[in-house]
């Protein structure tokens, strides 16, 4: 492993790398998949659609995103040899993950009974009237649909409609594996749960606050933003207990400059507090504003409410407690809230690290507490960025792709399509593997994603979609989701289009509520279909099923969506107009706020309870992602930008290591009240003491069922655990 001190993000390797893939995908794929006119099917920052393969809405093109190239690098595989399906399951299940994914492209239905130790390539007439008896026959209640973020609004659409022409609202998206907290967050207070800017805003700002989030491997897009942030004087704040080289320093690699002199500096300030105290570290930066007295009383008089009750909720939080919780010094957070004080337009954006807590909700109203303080949201260049995970996850919410859809939606819908409201409450994706665990699911169908590896408690999680009696998936590719769970049950696995793939037109939302039309349109299997003929032939198949019928058709289902989700009536004529558009209403730069009242509202919760809470477990484990993965999908073991050779390590605080007698190397094994994981080595990191990092999803039978109750998201990144060296 190489010394974290002379690691940066980015720079050649990054480029050696990019280049490696794309000759690996040759020259014609990659050059035909990276230019056409499709949305990155990666992150959720977008980039392409009709402007062209790599450049984003300002029409600029900043460099080539080697996880643009990467998301490609699976898709153009060629199909899985059929002989792979001659081995048994208990074979396949033997493949890591990286194995798995670079089996190929699922070009084949596959099917499996329940008591069969095989995965058939059978027909598409035999899978699909599989699939549409077991819908028909599944009783609502005991049916739940999950997606991922990488399927067309189209789909999403279809799919969401599809749960509830069944009856049921347990239709839900990976945002409540995600966001969700920062939805839940931002929708009490400025009446919109997304990001309150667009992307020009970033270009007009004197401060970024980045907090929980590592945009040098996750949104690497953004990294250019951040350094034009700092070209023109302005400052970048990070605030993460992890150390990461990326945000210290970034080598551009399209700048032989950036390059030879070592890369950028990115970050100007660099707060490292306690993983899951930034709640306490937004009150202290708060107070230290209200001290200086540069909060905003004309904003604070004319556009919100609750700010009194604010202050007063601030005055009975101490320094002494921040220090204790943050293990920052007063006059540290001080600082920066100086730095804030001064700043006329400032942006805050934030990811995982905020939102993976039990207390999630709660701290991303902190943040806005923060930011309405000094009325930084209302205006051009300040406001709210979530930086969202996949390419059309934002979308996945507008479209309806989650148990609670608004009153008006779901009239329409009734109006439109005849289709009658469920009538109990939908349930969140945990909620879902909960009921499955009780034996309380009879099916499941999940359209992308790989659901067993990305909840938590991967051994519990095993049981509950082993106990679901028919699992119906759409994928590209396979993952370990496709091969475990299903030794006692039956499951059917439907190939599918990838987006650049599609027979019709789609389109995708991103982080800045920009929707992007992608033509789709490249053939390279001849096995696949598009996930809404695919969906549609189950509509069909309930007793009112003609109008799915008419929404294969991808014009007609726009058309449909522009008339029962008002925001998104831009969509009816957008094959004719080839015109992408920010969704209306969104974007938030004067001081009016869709809340009812047109205020914004400070939003005050009782604290959590204490962060250090006696517990016999010593150490925090967040876990997170490398440069070289998406989500479950693992494309390299090593990590360059924090110097890890392979993914089974555990990164610690030094003087932690020395007080448990550890060496560099050294191997370990874990426990949680949840699980235990073995075999990982430690190395020291520069993170707060009594805080560890380990990789997603290597670490998640660790990751305990503890959720945020608003939020319903599970505490990724505060597993409690014990280490313990091993005996060789
Ligand atoms: N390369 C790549 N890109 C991706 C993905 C991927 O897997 N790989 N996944 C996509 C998806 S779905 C998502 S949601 C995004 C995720 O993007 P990010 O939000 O950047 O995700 P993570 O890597 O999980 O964690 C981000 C950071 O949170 C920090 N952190 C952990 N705990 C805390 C805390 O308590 N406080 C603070 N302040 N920081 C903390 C970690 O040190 C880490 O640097 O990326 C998307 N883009
Ligand atoms: N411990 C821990 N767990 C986490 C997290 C963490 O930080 N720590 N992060 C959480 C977060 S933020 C998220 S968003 C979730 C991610 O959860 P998911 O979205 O469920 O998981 P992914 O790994 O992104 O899904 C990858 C799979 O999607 C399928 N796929 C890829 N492309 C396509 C396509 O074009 N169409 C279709 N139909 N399928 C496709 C392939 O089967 C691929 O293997 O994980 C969560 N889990
Ligand atoms: S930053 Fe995100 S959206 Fe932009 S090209 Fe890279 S992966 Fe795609
Ligand atoms: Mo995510």
């Amino acid at each position: 492993m190489r010394n974290p001190s002379t690691l940066k993000g980015g720079g050649l390797e990054k480029v050696l790398y990019t280049l490696n893939t794309a000759r690996k995908m040759g020259v014609t794929a990659s050059a035909k998949a990276l230019t056409a006119n499709n949305a990155c099917k990666a992150c959720g920052l977008g980039m392409g659609g009709q402007r062209g393969g790599m450049t984003n809405e300002q029409g600029l093109f900043p460099s080539v995103c080697n996880k643009s190239v990467q998301a490609q690098s699976t898709d153009i595989q060629p199909e899985i040899p059929r002989a792979i399906f001659n081995h048994p399951l208990s074979e396949l299940q033997q493949l890591d993950g990286y194995q798995v994914e670079h089996l190929g492209r699922l070009n084949t239905p596959l099917y499996k009974t329940a008591g069969a130790d095989r995965l058939e390539p059978i027909s598409w007439d035999q899978a699909l009237a599989i699939a549409r008896e077991r819908f028909v026959h599944c009783v609502p209640e005991r049916f739940f649909a999950y997606a991922s973020g990488r399927s067309s609004m189209e789909a999403g659409f279809i799919l969401q409609l599809l749960a509830r022409a069944k009856g049921t609202n347990n239709v839900n998206n990976c945002s409540y594996f995600c966001h969700q907290a920062t939805g839940v967050a931002l929708t009490q207070a400025v009446g919109s749960g997304t990001a309150s800017v667009q992307l020009d805003d970033l270009d007009h700002c004197d401060t970024v606050i980045l907090a929980g989030a590592n945009p040098a491997s996750n949104h690497p897009r953004l990294i250019h933003k951040l350094r034009a942030v700092r070209e023109r004087g302005g400052r970048v704040i990070v605030i993460n207990p992890m150390k990461e080289p990326g945000l210290v320093r970034f080598a551009n690699p399209k700048s032989l400059r950036s390059l030879a002199t070592g890369g950028d500096a990115i970050a100007t300030d660099y707060l490292q507090p306690k993983t899951g105290s930034d709640l306490w570290l937004f009150a202290g930066l708060a107070k230290t504003v209200l001290h200086l007295k540069k909060e905003n009383t004309a904003f604070l008089h004319d556009h919100c409410e609750n700010a009194d009750a604010y202050c007063q909720w601030l005055d009975a939080i101490s320094w002494q407690t921040i220090e204790r919780h943050t293990g920052l010094a007063e006059a540290d957070i001080q600082s920066i809230g100086e730095a804030y004080s001064e700043s006329d337009r400032c942006i805050f954006a934030w990811g995982m690290g905020l939102t993976h807590h039990q207390h999630g909700v709660q701290t991303l109203e902190a943040l806005v507490n923060l930011c309405l303080l000094r009325g930084q949201v209302g205006k051009a260049g300040a406001g709210l960025l979530p930086l969202r995970g996949h390419s059309n996850v934002q979308g996945m919410g507008s479209i309806g792709v989650k148990p609670l859809l608004s009153p008006d939606v779901m009239a329409k819908l009734e109006q439109q399509l005849g289709i009658a409201a469920p009538g109990t409450d939908g349930m969140d994706t945990m909620a879902c593997l909960r009921a499955a665990h009780a034996g309380s699911i009879d099916m499941a169908l999940i359209m992308g994603g790989n659901l067993l590896e990305a909840a938590p408690a991967t051994d519990w999680a095993k049981v509950a979609l082993e106990r679901v009696g028919f699992k119906l998936y759409l994928t590209t590719t396979l993952n370990r989701g496709h091969l475990h769970a299903c030794d006692q049950s039956e499951q059917l696995i439907l190939p599918v289009c990838a987006r650049d793939e599609e027979q019709q037109p789609t389109t995708q939302e991103s982080m800045f509520s920009f929707v992007r039309l992608s033509d789709g349109g490249i053939h390279r299997l001849n096995n696949v279909k598009p996930e809404v003929d695919i969906l549609a032939a189950l509509g069909e198949s309930l007793p009112d099923g003609a109008s799915f019928t008419r929404l294969k058709n991808h014009q007609t289902l726009r058309a449909t969506i522009a008339e029962t989700i008002a925001e998104l009536e831009p969509l009816a004529d957008i094959d004719q107009t080839k015109t992408e558009f920010h969704i209306p209403g969104r974007h938030l730069n004067r001081p009016h706020f869709p809340t009812g009242n047109g205020r914004a509202r400070f939003c005050i919760s009782p604290l959590p309870d204490e962060h250090d809470a006696t517990t016999a477990r010593r150490f925090r484990l967040m876990t997170a992602r490398s440069e070289g993965q998406f989500n479950t999908i693992v494309y390299e073991q090593k990590d360059s930008y924090r110097g890890m050779d392979h993914r089974r390590v555990i990164l610690m605080n030094a003087d932690d290591m020395r007080a448990q007698g550890l060496r560099g190397g050294q191997k370990i094994s874990l426990q949680s009240d949840q699980g235990q994981v073995t075999g990982f080595e430690v190395y020291a990191f520069d993170l707060p003491r009594g805080c560890l990092f380990g990789y997603y999803p290597e670490t998640n039978p660790l990751v305990g069922l503890n959720i945020d109750p608003r939020s319903k998201t599970p505490a990724y990144k505060s597993v409690l655990v014990d280490i313990q060296p091993e005996v060789i």
